[in-house]
């Protein structure tokens, strides 16, 4: 049987090759295997949670659009939809709030990191964060959820509510527990600044990330700059994780070329790091370049981008909207 699968990605611009390995290209390859079912959201609700300008956050929910159009998604066999057009995530969310424990919330690492010193000023958004996303899963009755390794938590959180409710109103399976498809390999592609941190949207430096509108100049200066050390090139992967920005860079080339780290750690030990850094740039330029220019071609016709998410609005609503009115049901309303 099929996989029914969904995930989302938040439109707040500056999407990189960490979004694309961690997630974007796992999603293309979910919805080409033959029986899944799979729903793509730019997660817009989730985007609000620090504050966006609007003519800015509307044009990020295009282009995020655009680039999984680029990646390989297709309307016709995914549905992709941005969130904010089917309310039932909303009301999803504020029904679920009450299901889940402040305990559990509180426990939240990726709120601690954004919330960072000053947590008093961060939104409530940013708080039940997690809670918006189990909504987002559980009205799909989705089975899987493809995520980077970052949203792992979150997700064992969705499983946790989804238990909750389904025991507290006796109401066992209405709910479908969903299972985080996780990549083994090179699931948190880190900084190329540095390697102790995940390449990011938010990082200051756009020289810490491979943005996936950026040209094949760009991609090339970001790899020739991204940070090594003064040792040669591993020869096997013994003391690699005392290495972090070697190994992140090792990561993305196997990743990108589909071979274990072994073999590229065989295919480049001797050589010199000028050596593997312009075969990685050759191969980022390779796998990106269509992609950021194909987004850049689609960013012209906003019509078009905004059909399909008008498309996929309407079948993901009626989704949504049925699983809500068994909810509220359930609730006694
Ligand atoms: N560095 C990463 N490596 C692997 N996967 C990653 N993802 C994000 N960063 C990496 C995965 O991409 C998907 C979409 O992420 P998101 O848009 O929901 O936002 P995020 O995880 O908050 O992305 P950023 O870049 O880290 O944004 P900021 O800087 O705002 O915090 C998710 O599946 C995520 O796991």
């Amino acid at each position: 049987m099929g996989k029914k699968i969904f995930s989302g990605v938040q439109p707040t611009g500056n999407l990189h090759l960490g979004n694309y390995i961690g997630a974007i290209k796992n999603f293309v390859d979910l919805q080409n295997e033959k029986e899944n079912e799979c729903i793509y959201c730019v997660v817009d609700l989730h985007a609000i949670t620090v504050k966006q300008d609007p003519k800015i956050l509307k044009s990020n929910i295009r282009e995020t659009t655009a680039t999984f159009l680029a990646s390989g998604i297709d309307p016709n066999k995914s549905i992709i939809f941005n969130q904010s057009l089917v309310p039932a995530h909303s009301e999803g969310s504020w029904i679920l709030g009450c299901i889940a424990r402040m305990g559990w919330l509180n426990r939240m690492t990726q709120f601690k990191e954004k919330a960072g010193k000053d947590k008093e000023k961060a939104s409530v958004g940013l708080y039940i964060y997690p809670v918006l996303m189990t909504a987002d899963i559980l009205l799909y009755d989705a089975s899987h959820v493809p995520v980077g390794e970052d949203q792992k938590q979150h997700l064992e959180l969705s499983r946790d509510i989804a238990q909750k409710f389904n025991l507290d109103f006796n109401a066992p399976n209405f709910l479908r527990v969903p299972e985080p498809l996780i990549q083994k390999n090179f699931s948190r592609i880190m900084s190329l600044k540095d390697g102790t941190k995940k390449m990011s949207k938010s990082e200051a430096s756009d020289l810490s990330r491979i943005n996936l509108t950026d040209s094949k100049d760009q991609i090339v200066n970001k790899i020739r700059k991204a940070k090594t050390d003064t040792y040669p090139l591993p020869v096997d992967e013994k003391n690699l994780d005392q290495r972090p920005e070697v190994e992140n860079l090792l990561g993305i080339y196997s990743s990108l070329n589909k071979q274990s780290l072994k073999d590229t750690i065989n295919d480049f030990s001797g050589k010199n790091f000028s050596d593997f850094k312009e075969k990685l740039a050759d191969l980022v330029v390779e796998k990106i370049l269509p992609i950021s220019n194909e987004i850049n071609k689609l960013k012209k016709n906003n019509d078009y981008i905004d059909s399909i998410l008008e498309k996929g609005g309407e079948k993901a609503n009626k989704i949504a909207s049925r699983k809500i009115l068994e909810i509220k049901k359930i609730l006694g309303f």
